[in-house]
């Protein structure tokens, strides 16, 4: 499951050879489905192939996109889970009582939803903090801190953390730095080049590209790091069935395709938005008064298709009013596929987070966030137009 070979490649030649091979025995170019749950062994504890003997612990359709997400991300060893929550559960498994992890304070709301709630009396400390305050960020560091964990950009308010200045501390630090690329790909961002440890994705999203399943993948650059979260995730089970992997593979191979095209329609989108006299705030890390867009133009190639948005009335009723004339604009959560989400983080993907921990961070009642889909871009202009009409 090494992928040394393809790492000379260029990326969106990884996406669709990264870490492949024709099936052997047939010689079919895309990677059998294996709906199988075992492996014949020769004789007891001898499989015909010893790379396979039960598919919780590896199937070749499993390993095929597993190469194939360690070459992406220029990591050398992929894992695929059940869901990208599974991936990060697995990472967080790797820590005991008395240690102590830094999150960034914008957050996915499951992820801070399994650190609040279901590692509450696991013994492990959680920090939430702006990671962009640097000095608060350090004071916090101390000899119990081994993990640091960041989304950038986040969601779904858009700020980015500065990936090398956090890594040059985490190294100095011994800590564990693992940075979330759900919302950048690594399309548009490397965190692992950039000093990452770890990258975790939900591959729900733009990986798969297709909204047609529920995926999630760690990838890392250290091999005996490789190791340890593949036995804990062959110990404790949510790996990725041989059908999904199928489907998240199909989806790498038009990452770059999709990627382009949903920067290009965000930037039309942003630029609507922007001048459109009901919108307060555009959050969206390609404006140049986006806060964070100096640490963009660093460490993105390109700004992505996520956006967010306020409303000048700042009423709740404005963005479910909103929500609910969309057309083309489909209401539902997730994001990152082939067809535009419309999304009110209050009330559906963050209503798990506290409303007064949801107000102290900026998602307000009047937050909406848009997923830009690769439709024609004028057909989603005109669609925003007539629900802010
Ligand atoms: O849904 P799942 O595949 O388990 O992934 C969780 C997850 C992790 N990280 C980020 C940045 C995410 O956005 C998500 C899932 N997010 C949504 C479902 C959403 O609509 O925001």
């Amino acid at each position: 499951m090494k992928n040394k070979k393809y790492s000379a490649m260029k990326f969106n030649t990884k996406t669709i050879h990264g870490g492949q091979h024709h099936d052997p025995s047939t010689g079919a170019v895309m990677p059998p489905v294996y709906q199988t749950s075992t492996f014949v062994q020769k004789s007891p504890g001898q499989p015909i192939n010893p790379d396979y003997e039960y598919s919780r612990a590896a199937n070749p359709t499993r390993s095929a996109l597993e190469n194939a997400l360690a070459s992406i991300e220029n990591g050398v060893r992929g894992l695929a889970f059940s869901s990208g929550l599974a991936a990060t559960d697995c990472l967080l498994r790797s820590f005991k009582a008395g240690d102590e992890i830094i999150a960034m304070d914008d957050l996915y709301g499951g992820t801070y939803r399994m650190f609040t709630k279901i590692y509450k009396d696991s013994g492990i400390k959680f920090h939430f903090v702006d990671m962009n305050d640097m000095g608060k960020f350090q004071s916090l560091i101390n000899k119990n801190t081994k993990l640091v964990w960041v989304e950038t950009p986040t969601n779904p308010l858009m700020k980015l953390a500065d990936i090398q200045e956090i890594a040059k501390i985490t190294k100095a630090n011994n800590i564990l730095f693992a940075v979330d690329n759900t919302f950048a790909t690594p399309y548009l961002q490397n965190p692992l080049d950039l000093g990452a440890d770890v990258v975790m994705h939900s591959a729900t999203k733009y990986l798969s590209g297709h909204s047609d399943v529920i995926a999630g993948a760690l990838i890392v650059k250290d091999e005996a790091l490789g190791e340890q979260l593949h036995f804990q995730q062959f110990a404790t089970g949510a790996t990725l069935g041989p059908m999904d992997s199928f489907l998240v593979l199909r989806g790498i191979k038009t990452l770059h395709l999709r990627m382009q095209r949903h920067c290009e329609n965000g930037v039309k989108v942003v630029e609507f938005l922007n001048s459109h006299p009901k919108i307060k705030t555009v959050y969206y890390p390609g404006l140049e008064s986006h806060p964070f867009h100096e640490i963009a133009k660093k460490q993105m190639s390109d700004f992505g298709g996520m956006v967010s948005f306020t409303f000048v009335s700042g009423k709740k009723e404005d963005s479910i009013d909103f929500l609910e004339k969309l057309k083309v604009f489909t209401l539902a959560e997730s994001l990152g596929g082939v067809e535009s989400l419309a999304n009110h983080p209050a009330l559906m993907t963050h209503a798990s987070i506290p409303e007064d921990k949801r107000k102290e961070i900026g998602i307000t009642d009047d937050l909406v966030r848009l997923s830009v889909g690769i439709e024609d871009a004028e057909d989603l202009i005109e669609d925003l137009k007539q629900a802010l009409a």
